[in-house]
């Protein structure tokens, strides 16, 4: 990851495809020079931010290539904060591979993945959360990825933690007073009022390392498997989720054989749905194999559907699967409510925040179901600010046990040096959140995930 900012870099923005149009990109000191040097219009030259029309011509001949919208964004006001020009031509693959060649024989070099948003963050334009963010944002799946990766690149999250930080910097500068000028009799500060600050930190740092919960899986998605006994309607639940018919759904129990999986969102959410062999002591060996694979299933989701037969008593298999669910994530989807009930929910003594009743048959409750899926998370609109990656959740987290460890060094009386050590730890945490103290492998890591032109 090359982290020399004086070159001019080049590349081709969108994908290399037959399309309407392509757009080269260019920034760097040099980016007009090199443009005008095959590119001629009617206007002569580049003025900010002013769409040119013109012809793109090939230099040693004269011959024209193409015809091109080229805008140029000067300094400092560009995305990269560095001179830009954006080349938007036709969407030929050989039109924008021929223009690419003569901007890098012009002088141009081509650019590494996510260089241009290195940039961005290099000249700080930007911070490592935005740059996150906005890779976050090309590779969304869902609109409501797209939302949420787009309020983190406006700077949400940096928003959030900026009061945490300052905070953090207050009370590093108080002690640092207080330790320079202790024989001068400046008054530090007192230890319950310290103690004050810190837990305001912390419980600030807590909220945001918690808001990561919901970070994961709006970035990642989560594996719902969905287990239960046999003939339950384990597969029509699939299904209904789904909207399609997808898995096999007869009145034979043993009907599913094997897991079928499926991807699709729900609320916004990337989800792997998992239909699973119904789970009983089953003769056949291919049934039995299939049931192992429920087994593996069901403990490799994030979260489980556990489908009861709401027509039927409560058995005795069915306790044995719920055991198996013991300290996972899971939700009791009461199916076929429907035809009449014989099931007892008041001896199941399962807490009722747990319980879905649903018809797969005729859809009443499904909706309700998609909507419990994700209540824990409070609602999914307003939570600007997650925290979306582990590398972020882990500086937090650093930051965390540091000021515990503060928290500790003043309830043991010992002296501010110390708890300035770890308030330190805990600063240069937050600083690598945002970029502010970050080694090169590590940016290295973050934007060579990114695609070329990015
Ligand atoms: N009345 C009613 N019947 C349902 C409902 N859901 C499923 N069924 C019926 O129950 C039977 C079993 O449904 P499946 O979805 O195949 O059940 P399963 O749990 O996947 O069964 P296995 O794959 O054998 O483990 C079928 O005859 C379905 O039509 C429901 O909500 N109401
Ligand atoms: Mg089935």
């Amino acid at each position: 990851m090359p982290t020399l900012i004086e070159d001019t870099i080049a590349a081709i923005s969108t994908p290399l495809g037959k399309s309407g149009l392509g757009v080269i990109r260019l920034s760097g000191k040099d980016s007009c020079k090199i443009t005008l040097s095959l590119f001629s219009s009617p206007r002569n030259g580049l003025r900010d931010r002013v769409p040119v029309l013109g012809n793109l011509f090939e230099p040693k001949t004269g011959d024209v290539i193409d015809q091109a919208l080229v805008t140029y964004f000067q300094a400092p006001r560009s995305f990269t904060r560095e001179d830009l020009v954006e080349i938007s031509c036709h969407g030929s693959p050989v039109v924008l591979k021929s223009v690419l060649r003569l901007v890098l024989e012009a002088g141009a070099r081509l650019a590494s993945p996510g260089e241009f948003t290195l940039r961005a963050f290099l000249r700080g334009r930007i911070d490592l959360l935005q740059a996150e963010a906005i890779h976050d944002l090309i590779e969304a799946q869902t609109l409501f990825q797209v939302k949420v990766a787009h309020q983190q690149a406006a700077g949400s999250i940096s928003r959030r933690l900026k009061p945490v930080k300052e905070e953090l910097v207050g009370l590093i500068s108080l002690l640092e007073a207080g330790i320079d000028f202790a024989e001068d009799d400046v008054s530090i500060l007192a230890e319950a009022a310290m103690e004050e600050r810190l837990s305001q930190i912390e419980a600030g740092l807590a909220r945001l390392k918690a808001s990561f919960a919901f970070g994961k899986i709006v970035t990642a998605g989560l594996t719902i498997a969905i287990a239960g006994r046999p003939n339950v309607g384990k597969s029509s639940v699939f299904n209904a989720l789904l909207q399609e018919e997808r898995a096999i759904v007869t009145e034979i129990p043993g009907t599913t054989r094997d897991l079928v999986s499926e991807t699709t969102q729900i609320q916004g959410i990337p989800i792997r749905l998992v239909d699973t062999a119904g789970i009983r002591d089953a003769g056949d060996r291919v049934e039995r194999l299939g049931i192992d694979r429920s087994v593996e299933a069901v403990a490799d989701a994030d979260r489980v559907l556990f489908v009861v037969d709401g027509s039927e008593a409560w058995t005795v298999l069915d306790q044995e699967i719920l055991g198996r669910l013991e300290g996972r994530p899971y939700l009791v989807v009461i199916n076929k409510i429907d035809l009449a009930q014989r099931l007892e929910e008041g001896s199941l003594r399962i807490p009722a925040t747990v319980v879905c009743r649903v018809s797969a048959k005729t859809g009443q409750g499904i909706e309700d179901l998609r909507h419990a899926l994700f209540k824990e998370y409070g609602s999914l609109e307003g939570d600007a600010g997650l925290v979306t990656n582990l590398r972020q959740e882990r500086l937090i987290h650093e930051a965390l046990v540091a000021l515990k460890k503060s928290q500790n060094t003043l309830t043991n009386g010992l002296p501010h040096e110390v708890i300035l050590l770890d308030l330190y730890v805990a600063l240069k945490a937050l600083n690598a959140l945002t970029g502010e103290t970050t080694v090169e492998d590590i940016l290295g890591n973050i934007f060579s995930s990114f695609c070329i032109g990015k």
